[in-house]
C-alpha cells in the first residue's frame, strides 16, 4: 500500500541482526578458524552436521535482553529491524509448530522473536523479518530438481515454507515486511509460479505487507527482474555490503543497502574479518544511500550470551549521536 512504501522511504537508517546456533561456534571450529562468513559454518565441511545441529541443546542466551536491544536500536538513531527469524542452517527462533528445530528445543525455550518484535515495537521501530528459504537440516530441501523424488520433495517443502511464513505473520502481525534470502538455487529458480501466488498469499494476510525484490529469484542475475526488465518485490533487495554509486545504479527503484561492520561476516565470530567500519565510515554510507533514495542498515551479530561485541555498542552510541542532530526524526 502506498502510505506503507512512503513510510519505508522515510525510514534512513535500519538495523539488521544476525543471530542463531551459529554464534555459539565464533567462527571457529576446533580451535580452527573458518575463513567465510560465520554463519556459514555449517556448510564448512570440517564440521560436521551431526554435529552442528545438536547445537540446539547448548543455545541459553543468559543475558538477552530484547527491551536493552531496543533501547540500543533507538538510542542509535534506526527505524526499522530486520531480524533473523530462520538462517540457512534452519534453526527457528520462534516456536514453530513444522519442526522440532526451534527455540523450545534449547533450554532457552522461551520465543525470541516475540521478545525481539514486542521490545521494538514498544520502541516505535518497526520490525521486518529475515527468512532463509534455503534450509540445511530439513530433509525436504533440494538444490535442484534433478529426479521425481527431488520435486516431490520439494513440493513438500514447499508447502512447509509457506505454513512457516503463515505462522509467522499469524503469531506477529505487528510485522512490517519481509527480507527473504538464500533464494538463488535451482530448486527455488524452477518454483516462479509458486512464489509468485505466495507473495500474494502473503500479503493477502498482512495489509500493506513490504516484500524485498528477493523472494522471487531471477533466471540471471541478482536484481531480480522479470523477463522485461520489471522489478519483482516492493523494493530492490540486491545491496549487499556495496553501495550504489549513483542514481542510474538503483533503477529508479525502492531500494535498501544491508552492511557489515567488518568486510563479511554476519554472525558473531571471535576474529572477524578485514577492517571493522569506523562510525565515520558508516555515517557516510547512510548519508550517501540516503542521498541516493534508499535506507542504509547496518548489522549486529550479538554473541550466543545475547550480548553485543563493544565495538558494535561504541558504533551503535556515535551513530546516534550524529543522527540526533542531522536527521529530522
Ligand atoms: C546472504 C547470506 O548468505 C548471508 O549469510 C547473510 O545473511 C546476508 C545478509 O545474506 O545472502
Amino acid at each position: 500500500m502506498d502510505a506503507d512504501m512512503a513510510k519505508w522511504r522515510g525510514y534512513g537508517l535500519g538495523q539488521f541482526i544476525h543471530w542463531g546456533l551459529y554464534s555459539i561456534l565464533e567462527g571457529k571450529y576446533k580451535g580452527k578458524y573458518y575463513n567465510g562468513a560465520a554463519e556459514w559454518i555449517r556448510s564448512w565441511k570440517e564440521v560436521p552436521n551431526a554435529e552442528y545441529d545438536v547445537l540446539n541443546k547448548q543455545f541459553n542466551p543468559a543475558t538477552f535482553n530484547a527491551t536493552a536491544w531496543a533501547k540500543m536500536a533507538k538510542q542509535m538513531g534506526v527505524k526499522y529491524l530486520t531480524f533473523t527469524t530462520k538462517h540457512h542452517d534452519g534453526f527457528c527462533l520462534w516456536p514453530s509448530k513444522y519442526t522440532d528445530y526451534t527455540i523450545e528445543s534449547s533450554p532457552y525455550k522461551k520465543d525470541i522473536v516475540k521478545e525481539v518484535v514486542d521490545a521494538y515495537t514498544k520502541e516505535g521501530i518497526d520490525v521486518y523479518l529475515y527468512f532463509s528459504i534455503m534450509d540445511w537440516h530439513h530433509p525436504d530441501w533440494r538444490y535442484d530438481l534433478k529426479t521425481k523424488e527431488d520435486s516431490i520433495a520439494f513440493d513438500r517443502f514447499k508447502l512447509f515454507t509457506k505454513n512457516q511464513l503463515t505462522e509467522l505473520l499469524q503469531r506477529y502481525p505487528q510485522t512490517k515486511g519481509l527480507w527473504f534470502d538464500g533464494t538463488w538455487d535451482n530448486s527455488w529458480k524452477k518454483s516462479g509460479a509458486f512464489t509468485d501466488s505466495l507473495e500474494q498469499y502473503l500479503k493477502s494476510l498482512v495489509p500493506g505487507l513490504i516484500i524485498g525484490s528477493r523472494l522471487r529469484a531471477d533466471e540471471k542475475g541478482n536484481r531480480h527482474v522479470d523477463a522485461n526488465g520489471v522489478l519483482m518485490g516492493d523494493y530492490e533487495q540486491g545491496w549487499e555490503r556495496k553501495i550504489p554509486k549513483t542514481y542510474a545504479d538503483v533503477h529508479g527503484n525502492d531500494w535498501d543497502c544491508v552492511m557489515t561492520i567488518p568486510e563479511n561476516g554476519w554472525g558473531y565470530a571471535e576474529k572477524w574479518m578485514g577492517h571493522w567500519k569506523t562510525t565515520n565510515e558508516l555515517i557516510e554510507m547512510t548519508a550517501q544511500c540516503v542521498s541516493l533514495g534508499g535506507n542504509f542498515v547496518v548489522n549486529f551479530g550479538p554473541k550466543a550470551d545475547g550480548s553485543f561485541r563493544k565495538e558494535e555498542i561504541a558504533n551503535a552510541k556515535e551513530i546516534g549521536e550524529w543522527m540526533k542532530i542531522n536527521s529530522d526524526a
